[in-house]
């Protein structure tokens, strides 16, 4: 296989286009899944009419699913390119940086997660996205990129990674907080405390887009830039819609807390 600059290209073209639909048709109704199910009727349907049942899954195993293409993916790609005992920088980044990113969402954060059974119908395109997306980061960075010997040092390299670093720290423990709430098997929800969510209701989601903005600056690559703004543009909606549910549900919910950015949104 060879790098063709213009797949990277369309590919990238086409997630920054996803984004940019997701925003237009979900900006104002929730994707469908955790606390926004059942869904909104659509407008011109009367408020009363049922929604058909959705075929679901556990959470735990939904999730593992859905995530594992995004890992086994690039590992694959990886794997196929055999790269030698002192792999260039761009497999080496994929590998830590991204592959190391979904090893921990497939393997430890889909055995601790908690929650309402998901829906087969958003997984399907959940696994299309996640195996597109593996694809797209991993093909570019096994066959395309390039980095000078001291990358390393530059200051793009290093401010991209300690983004990506504090937005995962932010995301796992966010995640974890989240998790707390509850104990195994209940299904309520309560208002998030501690950690960033003194600050926004969103915080996990916070933690991921400062996470993917790092790893796009760190490798400095279109097909990162486009997937870090897909994820602005799914889960920026999908804080908004968590924190306006909190809002409506708690009355006693923090009045100073916003929806995803401390202080501004
Ligand atoms: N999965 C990323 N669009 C998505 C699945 C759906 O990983 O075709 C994007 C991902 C996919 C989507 C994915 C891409 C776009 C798709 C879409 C389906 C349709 C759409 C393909 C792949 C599509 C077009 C056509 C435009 C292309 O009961 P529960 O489950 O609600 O419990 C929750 C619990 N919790 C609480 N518990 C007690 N009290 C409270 N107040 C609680 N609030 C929440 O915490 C859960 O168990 C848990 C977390 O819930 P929540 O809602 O906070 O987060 P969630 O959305 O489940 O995300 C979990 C983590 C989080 O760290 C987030 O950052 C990350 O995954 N994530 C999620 C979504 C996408 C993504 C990252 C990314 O884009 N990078």
């Amino acid at each position: 296989m060879h790098c063709l600059p213009s797949l990277v290209m369309a590919l990238s073209a086409l997630l920054v286009a996803l984004g940019v639909l997701h925003l237009w048709l979900f900006h104002h109704q929730p994707s469908c899944y955790g606390k926004h199910e059942p869904c909104q009727p659509k407008e011109g349907k009367h408020p009363a009419a049922r929604a058909p049942r959705r075929a679901h899954l556990p959470t735990r195993c939904a999730w593992f699913l859905q995530e594992l293409p995004a890992f086994l993916v690039p590992v694959l790609l990886l794997a196929l390119r055999n790269p030698p005992r002192f792999a260039p920088l761009g497999c080496r980044l994929l590998g830590s940086m991204f592959c190391g990113h979904y090893f921990h969402r497939t393997f430890i954060y889909s055995f601790f997660r908690r929650g309402r059974p998901f829906p087969l119908k958003i997984l399907f395109f959940g696994v299309l996205f996640c195996i597109y997306n593996g694809f797209l980061q991993g093909y570019y960075m096994v066959y395309c990129a390039e980095y000078p010997d001291d990358w390393c040092k530059d200051i793009r390299f290093m401010s991209g990674l300690l983004l990506f670093l504090f937005g995962m720290g932010v995301n796992i423990h966010s995640d974890f907080l989240l998790r707390q709430l509850r104990k195994p098997g209940e299904f309520t929800y309560k208002i998030p405390q501690g950690g960033l969510f003194a600050y926004v209701s969103g915080a996990n989601f916070f933690g991921e887009i400062l996470e993917w903005f790092g790893y796009a600056i760190a490798t400095w690559s279109l097909p990162a830039l486009a997937f870090a703004f897909f994820t602005l543009c799914f889960i920026g909606p999908r804080a908004y819609h968590h924190h306006r549910y909190y809002l409506k549900k708690f009355t006693g919910y923090p009045r100073s807390r916003k929806a995803l950015i401390p202080f501004i949104f």
